[in-house]
């Protein structure tokens, strides 16, 4: 129950009714590592980095020993393709096995970092580190914190993802990817000095407990106000009826500032006939 309310503590409290979430854990989770023992389905994913740089330079998709990343990958199901989608807020938890082997000033120094994909080729089922050609990409989303950071449990880490920066990504996914969004994690921690402990360990999918990473997203059909799907003529008058209301949770406050104004209409107009 604990572990529930560790995760459910960070869920996201929803505004406007149009708004869906999307939660769920990866389809295909493996630890990158050229020494990896049971890559594709440990229950446990290893990150570290060389302190300097959190992917390797030489070959990111070959990690040589000082750098080791974990990929992961969804399938966004129920989320239709052919319309274009706001995302409101986005969210990756994983939970770090006890103890960890870091203080927490190091893990604040040296964040645990999403980052995009190269592609999503690699499968689980069938991984293998000399035929994967898959590497972190360039774009961080997010970086960890370490809000939650105890030595006495097994902790939730939320890396918060930058709405703007991963919307594009997310549409990518569902409209030219069949669904499937790859998020590769890296970081710079350095596991050396510290007795090779010093590095992120936290639950894969493969874990017995449940606690393999968790991907969330708040989202909306981009320009969509009465949430059915569409953007078009009905929306449009929402908006301007409402032109100039504030409060919370407004539906035609398509931003979330609080205010129904030029921005919300410019959003409304260009999508207009997206998902119709
Ligand atoms: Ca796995
Ligand atoms: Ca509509
Ligand atoms: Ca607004």
């Amino acid at each position: 129950m604990r572990r529930q309310a560790l995760l459910l503590g960070l869920s996201l409290s929803l505004g406007a009714w149009a708004q869906q979430v999307y939660q769920a854990q990866p389809t295909d989770d493996v630890w990158l590592y050229d020494n990896a023992f049971n890559a594709g389905f440990t229950a446990i994913l290893r990150v570290w980095g060389n302190g300097q740089d959190a992917v390797d330079p030489i070959n990111p998709a070959r990690p040589r020993s000082e750098f080791s990343y974990a990929l992961a990958k969804w399938r966004l199901q129920g989320i239709p393709a052919g319309r274009q989608y706001q995302v409101l807020q986005a969210q990756i938890t994983v939970v770090q096995t006890q103890p960890p082997g870091y203080t927490r000033a190091e893990g604040e120094q040296f964040p645990l970092e999403a980052r995009d994909l190269s592609d999503t080729s690699f499968v689980e089922a069938t991984w293998s580190y000399n035929t994967n050609t898959t590497s972190p990409g360039a774009t961080i989303f997010g970086e960890s914190l370490m809000t939650n950071y105890r030595t006495d449990a097994p902790f939730a880490i939320p890396i918060p993802l930058n709405a703007e920066a991963f919307e594009p990504y997310f549409n990518a996914a569902v409209n030219q990817n069949g669904g499937e969004l790859g998020i590769g994690f890296v970081s710079r921690l350095d596991p050396a000095g510290q007795g090779g402990t010093r590095f992120y360990r936290f639950y894969s999918r493969n874990d017995g407990g449940g606690r393999g990473p968790v991907l969330q997203v708040v989202y909306r059909v981009a320009g969509d106000v009465n949430g059915d799907g569409c953007t078009d003529d009905a929306d449009l008058l929402s908006a301007l009826f409402a032109f100039g209301e504030t409060g919370a949770n407004l539906p035609a406050d398509l931003n979330g500032d609080g205010i129904i104004d030029d921005a919300d209409l410019l959003t409304v107009l260009f999508n207009f006939g997206n998902g119709c």
